[in-house]
C-alpha cells in the first residue's frame, strides 16, 4: 500500500473573506488525514475509514449519498468529468486525527487527502492547483456546500513555520514566517457540531452577495468603508452589516500580516479579538458557547486575545497563549464551559506543517 497525508487547517484571521473576494491567512496544521491506496482486482472502490466504517462503490456509476462519503465519491466525480478518468478497482485505507466539526476543515483534508492518493498512486500528473481547485468543484457540485477556496488551498499548499497570505481574487500567495516566540496558537472546542451543509453557511453567501447588489457594486475591492457609511441608508440593515465585516475583516487580515512580518506575535491578539466581535455581531456566525469561551478566555492571565474559527455555529474558538500558561488557561476554560453548559471543552496546540503530500504519520 502507498499512503498520502493532508494536512488541517488553522485559519490565523480573514473568516468568510475567501468566498467574498477577500483574503485570508491560514495555516496548515500538524493534524492530518491518511489515505492509504493499492489496486482491488474486483473494479469497485473500497472505502475502509477507521472513524466512519466501510462502503464500496463502482467508479464507473454512482452518484451522491448525502454524507460524508460523498467528499470521496466528489473527487472520483470531478476526476472524471473535468480529466476523463477511467479508475480501475482501488482500496482506500483512511485515517484521521483531524478533529471533526471543530472548524479545522477535517473534509478539506478528506478531499485533498484523496485527490493527492489518486494523483501519486495513479500517475494523473495533477498540479497543486489542479488539487485543490478540484477538491473545491468536489465540495461545491458533489457536496453542495459553497465553500471559498481557502482550505484546500491551505491543505494543498501548507509550509511548516509559515501561514499563507492569499489574495482569492488574484490567487497571489506569500508565505509569512510564523514566528510565535514564547506564544503559542490553542484550539478549543466547544464540541458543538457545525456542518457547513447544515445551510447557514451557505445563506451567508447569498446574503454577502445580495449585500454587494444593494450597495450597487460587483465587488468587494470596489466598496470602501466611507462608501458604507455614505449608503448606510439605502440598504438593508443585512447588508450593511455583511458588508461590515467583510471590509474590516479584509482590512484585518493585512494589518495582522504587517504584525508578523514587522512586531510581536502576541499583538495578533488585538486583531483576533475585534475579528470575533464582527464575526459575532455584523456576520452573525457565531453562537452562545463560543460567545462564552470567548469571553472566559479574554479575563485569563497569559491569553492575548481569541476569536471563533471556521464556517462558524459551533467549532472552536482559537486563542493566542503563552506558551507557560498553557496548562492553567486550559483547566480554567475548560472548567467554566463545564459549570455553564454541562459539556467538555478539549484543547488541542497545534503546530504548522507542510502541505499534502506522499507520507505515513498515521
Ligand atoms: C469554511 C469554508 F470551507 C471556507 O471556504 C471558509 O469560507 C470558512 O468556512 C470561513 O472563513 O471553512
Amino acid at each position: 500500500m502507498e499512503y498520502y497525508v493532508a494536512p488541517g487547517r488553522l485559519n490565523i484571521i480573514g473568516e468568510h473573506t475567501d468566498y467574498n473576494g477577500g483574503f485570508v491567512l491560514p495555516v496548515a496544521i500538524d493534524r492530518y488525514v491518511q489515505v492509504g491506496i493499492e489496486k482491488s482486482e474486483d473494479g469497485l472502490v473500497h472505502v475502509e475509514s477507521e472513524n466512519f466504517g466501510k462502503f464500496d462503490f463502482n467508479p464507473e456509476d454512482f452518484s451522491p449519498t448525502d454524507s460524508w462519503k460523498d467528499y470521496i465519491i466528489g473527487i472520483f466525480h470531478v476526476l472524471k468529468a473535468e480529466k476523463v478518468i477511467k479508475f480501475p478497482g482501488l482500496k482506500l485505507e483512511i485515517k484521521s486525527n483531524v478533529p471533526e466539526g471543530a472548524g479545522l476543515s477535517s473534509s478539506a483534508a478528506l478531499e485533498v487527502a484523496v485527490i493527492t492518493a489518486l494523483n501519486g498512486f495513479l500517475n494523473l500528473g495533477l498540479t497543486d492547483k489542479d488539487r485543490y481547485l478540484l477538491a473545491q468543484k468536489a465540495e461545491n457540485e458533489f457536496v453542495g456546500v459553497k465553500c471559498g477556496i481557502m482550505d484546500q488551498f491551505a491543505s494543498v499548499m501548507g509550509k511548516k513555520d509559515h501561514a499563507i497570505f492569499l489574495d482569492t481574487v488574484s490567487m497571489e500567495y506569500e508565505y509569512v514566517p510564523l514566528k510565535t516566540q514564547e506564544y503559542t496558537l490553542v484550539v478549543i472546542d466547544s464540541g458543538v457540531k457545525h456542518s457547513l451543509s447544515d445551510g447557514g453557511y451557505n445563506k451567508r453567501r447569498e446574503e454577502a452577495q445580495k449585500a454587494l447588489e444593494e450597495f450597487g457594486v460587483s465587488s468587494y475591492r470596489e466598496l470602501s468603508l466611507s462608501q458604507l457609511f455614505i449608503k448606510r441608508s439605502q440598504v438593508s440593515e443585512i447588508s450593511y452589516k455583511r458588508a461590515m465585516h467583510v471590509i474590516t475583516e479584509n482590512e484585518r487580515v493585512k494589518e495582522a500580516v504587517d504584525i508578523l512580518k514587522h512586531s510581536n506575535f502576541e499583538n495578533l491578539g488585538r486583531v483576533l479579538n475585534q475579528s470575533h466581535e464582527s464575526l459575532a455581531i455584523e456576520y452573525e456566525v457565531s453562537c452562545d458557547e463560543i460567545n462564552f469561551i470567548v469571553d472566559t478566555l479574554k479575563e485569563i492571565d497569559g491569553v492575548t486575545g481569541c476569536r471563533m474559527i471556521g464556517g462558524g455555529f459551533g467549532g472552536s474558538v482559537l486563542a493566542i497563549c503563552e506558551k507557560a500558561k498553557v496548562g492553567e488557561i486550559s483547566k480554567e476554560v475548560k472548567e467554566k464551559y463545564s459549570a455553564a453548559y454541562g459539556k467538555e471543552a478539549k484543547v488541542y496546540i497545534v503546530n504548522s506543517s507542510d502541505g499534502a503530500r506522499k507520507d505515513k504519520v498515521l
